[in-house]
C-alpha cells in the first residue's frame, strides 16, 4: 500500500464508521512507520470533514456519527501511542486547553493537545463542556502561558469571546496568550474577539504557540 493509499483508507473507514478498519488502518500505518500526525491530518481528519458533510446533507445520522468519531478516535490512540515522547528538558510554556461550555465535541482539541505536549508543552486539558470560569481559574492555578479554547458550533464560539472578558475582568489577561480553534472559527474571528492566535489545524496550533512563547 502507497501512503495516498493508506490515507485514503482511513477516510473511508471512518466515513464508513467502521471502528475495526479504522483501527487495522492506524496500526497499517504505524507498521509502515508513517508519520502519525501526518496520517491523522491527511487520512482521519479528512474522513471526519466528509462525515460532517453527509450530516449536512442529511445523509448520515446522528447516530452514525457518533460510531464513525468513535472509529476516529479510537484509530487517534492507535496512532497517538505512537508519537515520540516528549524529551525536551526546558518547558516550551504551560498551556490550559479546553472545548468551551454548552459543547461536546473534543476530537481536534484532544488532538491538539497531544500534539502540543510532544513539542514540550505543559498541557492541563479541562475537557469538553468546560464552564467558561475553569478556564480562569486554571490559568490562574498553574501560571499559564496559553489558553486555548475549542468551539465547534456557532452557538459555543460566543464563549470564546465572553472568555476574553472573564480574562480582563479577573485582571489575568495581560499574563496569558489566547489561541482559538474549532471547525467554525477562523481567523477573523479570533482578530474580532482579540484573540492572540486562531489556528487551522493541530500542526498549526503547535507552531502558533511557539510564536507566542517566543514573543
Ligand atoms: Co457534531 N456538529 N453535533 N458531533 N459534528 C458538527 C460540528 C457540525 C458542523 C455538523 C454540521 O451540521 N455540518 C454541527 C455544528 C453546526 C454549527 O453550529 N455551525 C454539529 C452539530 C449541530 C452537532 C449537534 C448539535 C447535533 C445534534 O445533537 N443535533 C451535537 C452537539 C451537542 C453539543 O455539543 N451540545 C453534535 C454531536 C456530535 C457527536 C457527539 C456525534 C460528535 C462529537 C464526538 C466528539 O467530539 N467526542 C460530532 C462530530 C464528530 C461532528 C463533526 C462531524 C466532526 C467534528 C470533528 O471531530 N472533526 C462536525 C462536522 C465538522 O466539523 N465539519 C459536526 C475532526 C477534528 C480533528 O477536527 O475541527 O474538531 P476539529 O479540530 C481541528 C481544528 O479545528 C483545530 O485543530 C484540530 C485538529 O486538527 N482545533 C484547534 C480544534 N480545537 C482547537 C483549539 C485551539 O486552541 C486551536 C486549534
Amino acid at each position: 500500500m502507497t501512503q495516498q493509499e493508506l490515507f485514503d483508507a482511513a477516510k473511508a473507514a471512518v466515513v464508513a464508521a467502521d471502528e475495526d478498519q479504522a483501527v487495522a488502518v492506524a496500526q497499517e500505518a504505524v507498521a509502515m512507520g508513517l508519520d502519525p500526525v501526518r496520517v491523522i491530518a491527511e487520512g482521519f481528519t479528512p474522513g471526519m470533514r466528509e462525515v460532517g458533510d453527509l450530516f449536512e446533507r442529511g445523509t448520515m445520522f446522528l447516530p452514525e456519527v457518533i460510531i464513525a468519531s468513535e472509529a476516529m478516535v479510537a484509530a487517534v490512540a492507535v496512532l497517538e501511542a505512537h508519537l515520540p515522547a516528549d524529551k525536551k528538558e526546558k518547558k516550551a510554556g504551560v498551556v490550559v486547553i479546553g472545548t468551551i461550555e454548552g459543547d461536546v465535541h473534543d476530537i481536534g482539541k484532544g488532538i491538539v493537545a497531544t500534539l502540543m505536549r510532544v513539542y514540550g508543552f505543559e498541557v492541563h486539558d479541562l475537557g469538553r463542556d468546560v464552564p467558561l470560569v475553569s478556564y480562569v481559574q486554571k490559568a490562574r492555578e498553574v501560571d499559564a502561558t496559553i489558553i486555548g479554547s475549542s468551539a465547534l458550533m456557532t452557538t459555543t464560539m460566543m464563549g470564546q469571546k465572553t472568555l476574553e472578558k472573564l480574562l480582563k475582568e479577573a485582571d489575568i489577561r495581560d499574563r496569558v496568550r489566547t489561541m482559538v480553534g474549532g471547525a467554525v472559527v477562523t481567523q477573523y474571528w479570533a482578530d474580532k474577539i482579540g484573540a492572540d492566535a486562531y489556528a487551522e489545524n493541530a500542526q498549526e496550533a503547535v507552531q502558533k504557540a511557539l510564536e507566542l512563547v517566543a514573543g
